[in-house]
């Protein structure tokens, strides 16, 4: 049987048809290897850097592994969260805070580091509560909230800022103007303030006033100035009205002069801060005229120039950061928001309207060269903030690049109608950008800084220090402090509640004082009461005080909430309510079996190590 010529001739395409598939085929996948080979951390291995990113509306900070993109933790900050036992109860200092100072969420937006010589030293972070004024400082050793504290005479607590070059101040901007003197029955043009606070006591040392608002905020690397950038010079109190001068402007506070206006007494004080005015004192602040409603507003890490970013202009203006002289005003592109910076004399700017990020040379847009457009990169969809790892420091990595982008439409399966936000990581090692992978976050990142694990990972400490009043093993006790008071001291230790067993009545309010009393990293315990309204978790070191109400006559069994053992199920006790009208006595816990809580025999020791 003879073939037919024609059979032969389809075969033969469809060999070659395959070939070529087959080598296009491959030729895509090493781009895309190459890419994923960049980000691919293995199993076991760590990341390069942590990413701080702020929560947005979650109130918290998002740590984030670069380049994995992986979630490593989340630290909560104005709210409270049972899964780390944050600000759960009424003894935590920061419950109080939170309570204090505007409610416990809040909308976290500009994370920064504490430095040394400009560089991060991973002791602090701070971050700013833009609907309720206030500041919070996280302790970089156990990776916690430490203070929450109001700014006074601010209202939208937005931009925020250190002083470099060691952390003198953070500076605090007040996006939202109010009456000057504090009068709503005042129809002058409202004002803002930009703050200085404090890193160590978290007390606002000063203020001064602008006329208009104040919206990102960044420091000259000597410590000379604070810039902020001003979108509404024309003291406008609606969008209208915020939007007709074609130039608004940068304000750069001199500290060294207000320093001294303040030490001379100029300022006046309101809520105990005070309040410098720079009319009265020339050369405190100096106004910057820059395009329509600017917005980023980012230091060179040589500490040369300061870089205002458009947004309803397609510019950026680049002011000598030591005369405060415009020396050039590129265009870039449409919708320019936030600048950062590669180790090469690039900048990267983020175009919300183009949804793109521009690279672009400094020091050729400097001169006026034609070709200072280095590259341009899409991301997906409308990006924000954006910043390359170290590029808001002295020593920038020039290597990775995280895109913050507002909306990611098609990019993952749809979650409903709201859908999670998109963070990119763009490769910025070579001359050309290139898009590496894509990962969601809660809502909503705005902002993101990063420190070098191999830095900060020396700094973070094993187990909390032990509180002056944690409770001691064996000094645990139940008093009956009064004719409806208990008060109890338990301590937490694999795999057992010392006391296991807290009988009280009817009526009663219970105080109960938890020490886990673990010396081992990670070895988390939780104490969680059905119908009590009460979970909490605690960490090795830590001391939680609650008070609650015994509620109905009955038994309840307090457990563990963290997988802790092979005895994690075990490590239980029991809250006994007895009738109000009950005679039977309050047991003596010491008399009962199993005070230690140790079932002879069986070791104590986890599997959790
Ligand atoms: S600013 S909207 Cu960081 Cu671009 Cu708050
Ligand atoms: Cu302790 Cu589970
Ligand atoms: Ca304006």
């Amino acid at each position: 049987m003879t073939r037919h010529p024609f059979l032969l001739v389809a075969a033969s395409v469809v060999a070659t048809l395959a070939i070529v598939h087959t080598a296009g085929c491959g030729a895509t996948r090493s781009a895309r290897s190459l890419a994923a080979d960049k980000v691919y951390v293995a199993p076991g291995e760590l990341d390069k850097y942590y990413g701080f990113l702020s929560g947005g509306q979650s109130g918290s900070v998002f740590v984030v592994g670069i380049p994995s993109g992986r979630l490593i933790r989340e630290i909560p900050v104005f709210e409270q969260r049972a899964a780390y036992g944050y600000a759960m109860h009424d003894a935590d200092a920061r419950r109080q805070e939170l309570l204090a100072t505007g409610g416990a969420w809040g909308d976290t937006h500009h994370p920064v580091l504490s430095e040394t010589d400009g560089m991060p030293n991973g002791k602090y972070l701070w971050i700013n509560d833009l609907a309720n004024g206030r500041l919070a400082r996280i302790r970089l050793d156990y990776f916690e909230t430490d203070r929450i504290v109001k700014i006074p005479n601010l209202q939208g607590a937005h931009g925020i800022a250190v002083v470099s070059p060691n952390t003198k101040y953070i500076v605090v901007n007040g996006e939202f103007e109010q009456p000057t003197d504090g009068l709503v029955t005042n129809p002058a043009p409202y004002t803002s303030v930009v703050a200085f606070v404090d890193p160590d006591s978290m007390t606002v040392k000063f203020e001064v006033r602008v006329n208009g608002n104040i919206d990102i905020a960044d420091t000259s690397k000597d410590g000379r100035y604070s810039f902020s950038t001003i979108y509404n010079l024309e003291q406008g109190k609606n969008m209208g009205a915020m939007i007709q001068y074609d130039r608004d402007a940068v304000a750069a506070i001199d500290i060294p002069a207000a320093e001294a206006a303040v030490g001379a007494g100029k300022g006046a004080v309101r809520n105990g801060v005070p309040i410098l005015d720079p009319a009265e004192n020339p050369g405190v602040m100096t106004l910057i005229p820059v395009p329509k409603n600017p917005h980023g507003i980012n230091v060179t890490p040589d500490g040369r120039y300061a870089i205002a970013s458009g947004k309803l202009s397609p510019t950026v203006t680049i002011i000598d950061a030591h005369t405060l002289k415009i020396v050039a005003e590129p265009e870039v592109g449409l919708g320019p928001l936030h600048t950062t910076f590669d180790d090469r004399g690039n900048a990267f700017t983020s175009l919300f309207l183009d949804s793109q990020v521009v690279k672009w040379n400094i020091d050729k847009a400097v001169k006026g060269a034609p070709d200072y457009i280095v590259d341009r990169i899409n991301v997906h969809y409308n990006i924000g903030h954006l910043q390359a790892v170290g590029g808001d420091h002295t020593h920038p990595s020039g290597d990775f690049l995280l895109a913050l982008n507002k909306l990611s439409k098609d990019q993952y399966v749809p979650v409903g109608p709201d859908l999670p936000e998109n963070q990119e990581i763009i490769d910025i090692s070579g001359e050309k950008m290139k898009m590496l992978a894509s990962f969601p976050t809660p809502p909503e990142p705005h902002d993101a800084t990063f420190m070098a694990v191999a830095a900060l990972k020396p700094l973070v400490h094993q187990t909390f220090t032990p509180a002056a009043d944690a409770v001691q093993a064996g000094q645990e006790k139940i008093v009956r402090t009064g004719p409806h008071a208990v008060s109890v001291d338990m301590t937490l230790i694999r795999s057992a509640y010392t006391p296991e067993t807290v009988e009280v009545k009817e009526g009663d309010q219970v105080t109960l004082k938890i020490t886990n009393v673990e010396t081992i990293r990670d070895m988390i315990h939780g104490f969680a009461l059905p119908d009590h309204n009460l979970n909490i978790a605690l960490a090795p070191g830590y001391t939680k005080t609650m008070t609650f109400e015994a509620g109905k006559p009955g038994v309840y069994w307090f457990y563990c909430t963290n997988f802790c053992s092979a005895l994690h199920l075990e490590m239980r006790g029991r809250l006994i309510v007895q009738p109000k009208d009950s005679t039977v006595t309050i047991t003596d816990w010491h008399a009962a079996a199993n005070v230690k809580g140790v079932v002879p025999g069986v070791p104590s020791t986890g599997d959790k190590q």
